[in-house]
Protein backbone atom coordinates (compact mmCIF):
# COMPACT_ATOMS: atom_id res chain seq x y z
CA UNK A 1 0.00 0.00 0.00
CA UNK A 2 0.84 3.76 -0.65
CA UNK A 3 1.13 6.33 1.87
CA UNK A 4 -0.79 9.27 1.54
CA UNK A 5 -1.07 13.07 2.56
CA UNK A 6 -3.78 14.88 2.97
CA UNK A 7 -2.86 17.35 0.50
CA UNK A 8 -2.97 14.48 -2.32
CA UNK A 9 -5.92 13.81 -4.71
CA UNK A 10 -6.11 9.94 -4.03
CA UNK A 11 -6.27 10.56 -0.41
CA UNK A 12 -8.76 8.29 0.67
CA UNK A 13 -8.55 6.25 -1.74
CA UNK A 14 -8.84 2.01 -1.88
CA UNK A 15 -4.89 0.71 -1.67
CA UNK A 16 -3.88 3.51 -0.06
CA UNK A 17 -3.15 4.60 3.51
CA UNK A 18 -2.10 7.35 6.01
CA UNK A 19 -0.78 7.80 9.32
CA UNK A 20 -2.32 10.92 10.62
CA UNK A 21 -0.53 13.09 13.76
CA UNK A 22 -3.37 14.22 16.31
CA UNK A 23 -1.64 16.91 19.05
CA UNK A 24 -5.37 17.94 20.48
CA UNK A 25 -4.60 15.87 24.04
CA UNK A 26 -2.49 19.93 25.61
CA UNK A 27 -6.78 20.68 25.60
CA UNK A 28 -8.03 17.29 26.42
CA UNK A 29 -5.69 15.74 29.13
CA UNK A 30 -3.66 18.60 29.87
CA UNK A 31 -0.35 19.92 28.85
CA UNK A 32 1.29 18.49 32.07
CA UNK A 33 0.11 14.99 31.24
CA UNK A 34 0.40 15.21 27.77
CA UNK A 35 3.99 16.82 26.82
CA UNK A 36 5.83 17.91 30.27
CA UNK A 37 5.84 14.90 31.91
CA UNK A 38 6.92 12.21 29.51
CA UNK A 39 10.26 11.53 27.82
CA UNK A 40 9.94 14.23 25.60
CA UNK A 41 8.74 17.82 27.49
CA UNK A 42 10.50 19.73 24.86
CA UNK A 43 6.76 19.80 23.00
CA UNK A 44 5.62 22.13 25.72
CA UNK A 45 7.13 24.63 23.49
CA UNK A 46 4.90 25.11 21.37
CA UNK A 47 7.81 27.11 18.88
CA UNK A 48 9.70 23.39 19.64
CA UNK A 49 5.73 21.57 18.52
CA UNK A 50 5.09 23.09 15.44
CA UNK A 51 8.78 23.06 13.94
CA UNK A 52 8.82 19.38 14.96
CA UNK A 53 5.34 18.94 13.16
CA UNK A 54 6.89 20.51 10.24
CA UNK A 55 9.57 17.71 10.21
CA UNK A 56 7.19 15.02 10.48
CA UNK A 57 5.08 16.08 7.77
CA UNK A 58 8.22 17.19 5.37
CA UNK A 59 10.12 13.78 6.18
CA UNK A 60 6.80 12.18 4.80
CA UNK A 61 7.05 10.22 8.08
CA UNK A 62 3.32 11.64 8.90
CA UNK A 63 0.55 12.67 5.93
CA UNK A 64 -1.77 15.15 8.22
CA UNK A 65 -1.54 16.51 11.70
CA UNK A 66 -4.54 16.95 13.33
CA UNK A 67 -4.42 20.31 15.50
CA UNK A 68 -6.48 22.77 17.84
CA UNK A 69 -6.88 26.08 16.43
CA UNK A 70 -4.29 27.74 18.09
CA UNK A 71 -1.70 24.92 16.86
CA UNK A 72 -2.68 24.62 13.28
CA UNK A 73 -2.69 28.62 13.04
CA UNK A 74 1.02 28.57 14.12
CA UNK A 75 1.80 25.56 11.60
CA UNK A 76 -0.05 27.54 8.90
CA UNK A 77 1.82 30.78 9.43
CA UNK A 78 5.44 29.00 9.81
CA UNK A 79 5.13 26.50 7.50
CA UNK A 80 2.20 28.09 5.02
CA UNK A 81 3.24 25.35 2.12
CA UNK A 82 1.93 22.28 4.69
CA UNK A 83 -1.14 24.14 5.41
CA UNK A 84 -3.10 21.59 3.06
CA UNK A 85 -1.67 18.99 5.36
CA UNK A 86 -3.53 20.28 8.31
CA UNK A 87 -6.55 19.28 9.98
CA UNK A 88 -8.04 21.83 12.34
CA UNK A 89 -9.93 20.24 15.48
CA UNK A 90 -12.94 22.24 16.00
CA UNK A 91 -14.02 20.76 19.36
CA UNK A 92 -12.59 19.64 22.39
CA UNK A 93 -13.93 18.34 25.56
CA UNK A 94 -11.30 17.82 28.57
CA UNK A 95 -10.71 15.74 31.72
CA UNK A 96 -10.55 18.72 34.12
CA UNK A 97 -13.95 17.47 35.86
CA UNK A 98 -14.72 13.66 35.94
CA UNK A 99 -18.88 14.66 37.43
CA UNK A 100 -19.85 16.11 34.34
CA UNK A 101 -21.62 14.51 31.58
CA UNK A 102 -18.99 13.86 28.23
CA UNK A 103 -19.36 16.10 25.65
CA UNK A 104 -17.32 18.82 23.39
CA UNK A 105 -17.01 22.49 23.07
CA UNK A 106 -16.38 24.13 19.62
CA UNK A 107 -13.68 26.37 19.86
CA UNK A 108 -13.13 27.21 15.94
CA UNK A 109 -15.57 27.72 12.75
CA UNK A 110 -15.09 26.51 9.87
CA UNK A 111 -14.70 29.71 8.79
CA UNK A 112 -11.32 29.53 11.25
CA UNK A 113 -10.34 26.60 9.44
CA UNK A 114 -10.13 28.55 5.84
CA UNK A 115 -7.27 27.21 4.21
CA UNK A 116 -6.42 24.35 5.84
CA UNK A 117 -6.69 20.53 3.88
CA UNK A 118 -9.06 19.29 6.64
CA UNK A 119 -11.58 19.98 9.86
CA UNK A 120 -12.05 17.37 12.57
CA UNK A 121 -15.03 17.27 14.84
CA UNK A 122 -16.24 14.86 17.49
CA UNK A 123 -19.08 13.01 18.24
CA UNK A 124 -20.01 11.38 21.82
CA UNK A 125 -22.52 8.55 20.56
CA UNK A 126 -24.39 7.64 23.64
CA UNK A 127 -24.05 10.54 25.56
CA UNK A 128 -26.78 13.21 27.01
CA UNK A 129 -25.48 15.60 24.01
CA UNK A 130 -25.10 13.00 21.56
CA UNK A 131 -28.07 14.92 19.05
CA UNK A 132 -26.40 18.37 19.63
CA UNK A 133 -23.00 17.05 18.23
CA UNK A 134 -24.20 15.29 15.46
CA UNK A 135 -26.82 18.29 14.11
CA UNK A 136 -23.77 20.47 14.23
CA UNK A 137 -21.55 18.17 11.94
CA UNK A 138 -24.42 18.71 9.65
CA UNK A 139 -23.14 22.26 9.60
CA UNK A 140 -20.33 22.12 9.58
CA UNK A 141 -20.27 19.61 6.29
CA UNK A 142 -23.25 23.03 4.42
CA UNK A 143 -20.14 25.29 5.41
CA UNK A 144 -17.10 23.89 4.94
CA UNK A 145 -14.67 25.03 1.71
CA UNK A 146 -15.86 22.06 -0.49
CA UNK A 147 -11.99 21.53 -1.40
CA UNK A 148 -11.31 20.50 2.46
CA UNK A 149 -11.94 16.94 4.06
CA UNK A 150 -14.14 15.85 6.74
CA UNK A 151 -12.38 13.89 9.72
CA UNK A 152 -14.93 12.74 12.11
CA UNK A 153 -13.92 11.18 15.48
CA UNK A 154 -16.88 8.61 17.02
CA UNK A 155 -16.40 8.27 20.59
CA UNK A 156 -18.92 6.57 22.16
CA UNK A 157 -19.03 7.98 26.17
CA UNK A 158 -21.46 8.61 28.58
CA UNK A 159 -23.65 5.59 29.17
CA UNK A 160 -23.35 2.72 31.39
CA UNK A 161 -22.10 0.61 28.54
CA UNK A 162 -18.23 -0.13 27.57
CA UNK A 163 -16.82 2.59 25.12
CA UNK A 164 -14.26 0.40 23.83
CA UNK A 165 -16.86 -3.28 23.37
CA UNK A 166 -16.52 -4.92 19.94
CA UNK A 167 -20.33 -3.80 19.49
CA UNK A 168 -20.10 -0.65 20.52
CA UNK A 169 -16.95 0.28 17.95
CA UNK A 170 -19.49 -1.09 15.46
CA UNK A 171 -22.21 1.20 15.95
CA UNK A 172 -20.14 3.97 16.25
CA UNK A 173 -18.40 3.32 13.25
CA UNK A 174 -21.92 3.05 11.48
CA UNK A 175 -23.37 6.14 12.86
CA UNK A 176 -20.56 7.81 11.77
CA UNK A 177 -20.53 6.38 8.30
CA UNK A 178 -24.66 7.72 8.36
CA UNK A 179 -22.88 11.81 8.65
CA UNK A 180 -20.52 10.84 5.29
CA UNK A 181 -17.31 12.47 6.54
CA UNK A 182 -14.43 11.74 4.09
CA UNK A 183 -12.70 9.72 6.97
CA UNK A 184 -14.03 8.12 10.50
CA UNK A 185 -11.86 7.56 13.18
CA UNK A 186 -12.71 4.97 15.82
CA UNK A 187 -10.89 3.67 19.35
CA UNK A 188 -9.86 0.17 18.33
CA UNK A 189 -12.14 -2.69 19.81
CA UNK A 190 -10.57 -4.04 23.04
CA UNK A 191 -9.47 -7.57 21.85
CA UNK A 192 -7.72 -10.55 23.46
CA UNK A 193 -5.24 -12.14 20.59
CA UNK A 194 -4.08 -11.17 16.99
CA UNK A 195 -7.28 -13.13 15.77
CA UNK A 196 -9.64 -11.58 17.72
CA UNK A 197 -8.40 -8.13 16.93
CA UNK A 198 -8.14 -8.95 12.91
CA UNK A 199 -11.68 -10.11 12.84
CA UNK A 200 -12.99 -7.05 15.06
CA UNK A 201 -11.21 -4.58 12.46
CA UNK A 202 -12.69 -6.67 9.63
CA UNK A 203 -16.24 -5.81 11.38
CA UNK A 204 -15.88 -2.40 12.35
CA UNK A 205 -14.04 -1.29 8.86
CA UNK A 206 -17.59 -3.09 7.37
CA UNK A 207 -19.29 -1.08 9.55
CA UNK A 208 -18.31 2.07 8.25
CA UNK A 209 -20.38 1.82 4.96
CA UNK A 210 -17.65 2.16 2.90
CA UNK A 211 -16.07 5.35 4.45
CA UNK A 212 -12.09 5.34 4.69
CA UNK A 213 -11.20 4.10 9.02
CA UNK A 214 -8.74 4.79 10.87
CA UNK A 215 -7.74 3.47 14.47
CA UNK A 216 -6.33 5.87 16.97
CA UNK A 217 -3.18 4.64 18.90
CA UNK A 218 -3.99 5.36 22.59
CA UNK A 219 -1.91 6.42 25.62
CA UNK A 220 2.12 5.33 25.02
CA UNK A 221 3.03 1.60 24.97
CA UNK A 222 6.10 -0.86 23.90
CA UNK A 223 6.62 -0.58 20.20
CA UNK A 224 5.73 -4.33 19.91
CA UNK A 225 2.12 -3.70 20.47
CA UNK A 226 1.83 -0.98 18.70
CA UNK A 227 2.74 -3.02 15.28
CA UNK A 228 0.58 -5.74 15.93
CA UNK A 229 -2.34 -3.44 15.98
CA UNK A 230 -1.05 -1.70 12.91
CA UNK A 231 -0.98 -5.10 11.37
CA UNK A 232 -4.17 -6.04 11.96
CA UNK A 233 -5.71 -2.37 10.94
CA UNK A 234 -3.38 -2.95 7.72
CA UNK A 235 -4.31 -6.45 6.61
CA UNK A 236 -7.85 -6.14 7.38
CA UNK A 237 -9.15 -3.01 5.59
CA UNK A 238 -8.20 -0.17 8.12
CA UNK A 239 -7.66 3.13 6.17
CA UNK A 240 -4.45 3.60 8.48
CA UNK A 241 -3.84 4.90 12.15
CA UNK A 242 -3.79 8.79 14.01
CA UNK A 243 -1.39 8.01 16.20
CA UNK A 244 -0.23 10.97 18.78
CA UNK A 245 0.73 9.93 22.55
CA UNK A 246 2.60 6.92 21.27
CA UNK A 247 4.90 9.29 18.35
CA UNK A 248 5.17 12.50 20.21
CA UNK A 249 5.62 11.32 23.79
CA UNK A 250 8.96 9.49 22.73
CA UNK A 251 12.24 11.32 22.15
CA UNK A 252 11.71 12.89 18.76
CA UNK A 253 14.21 9.95 17.47
CA UNK A 254 12.16 7.11 18.71
CA UNK A 255 9.05 8.59 17.75
CA UNK A 256 10.63 9.22 14.46
CA UNK A 257 11.52 5.12 14.17
CA UNK A 258 8.13 4.15 15.26
CA UNK A 259 6.30 6.25 12.58
CA UNK A 260 9.06 4.44 10.45
CA UNK A 261 8.23 0.73 11.67
CA UNK A 262 4.62 1.63 10.89
CA UNK A 263 4.98 2.23 7.40
CA UNK A 264 6.98 -0.83 7.03
CA UNK A 265 3.65 -2.69 7.78
CA UNK A 266 1.64 -0.91 6.24
CA UNK A 267 3.86 -0.80 3.04
CA UNK A 268 4.19 -4.51 2.97
CA UNK A 269 0.57 -5.25 3.54
P1 LIG B 1 -3.79 9.22 20.85
O1 LIG B 1 -3.12 8.40 19.79
O2 LIG B 1 -2.83 9.98 21.69
O3 LIG B 1 -4.79 8.38 21.66
O4 LIG B 1 -4.64 10.32 20.09
C1 LIG B 1 -5.85 10.02 19.48
C2 LIG B 1 -6.97 10.77 20.15
O5 LIG B 1 -8.21 10.57 19.49
C3 LIG B 1 -6.75 12.27 20.25
O6 LIG B 1 -7.20 12.97 19.14
C4 LIG B 1 -7.52 12.58 21.49
O7 LIG B 1 -7.01 13.68 22.18
C5 LIG B 1 -7.29 11.37 22.32
O8 LIG B 1 -7.13 10.29 21.45
C6 LIG B 1 -8.42 11.07 23.25
O9 LIG B 1 -7.97 10.10 24.11
P2 LIG B 1 -8.79 9.67 25.36
O10 LIG B 1 -9.99 8.98 24.82
O11 LIG B 1 -7.83 8.76 26.05
O12 LIG B 1 -9.12 10.89 26.11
Amino acid sequence: MKHKRLCEPDFGKKDNYTIILPIDQGVEHGPHSAFYATDHPEMLDVDYQVDYIAELLEEGLVGAAALPQRTANLLKFWYPHLAQDIIMKLNHGNNLNDWLDPTQAVYATTAAAQGMGGIGYTIYPGSLDQDEMINYFGKIKTHASPTAKTILWSYPRGGEFNPISFETTMHAAYIAAQLEPDVIKVKLPEYDNMSTLCIRVDRVVKSACGIPVVFSGGTKRGTEAILMEAEAIAKNGGYGMIVGRNVFQRKRNEGKNLLRDIHKVFRES
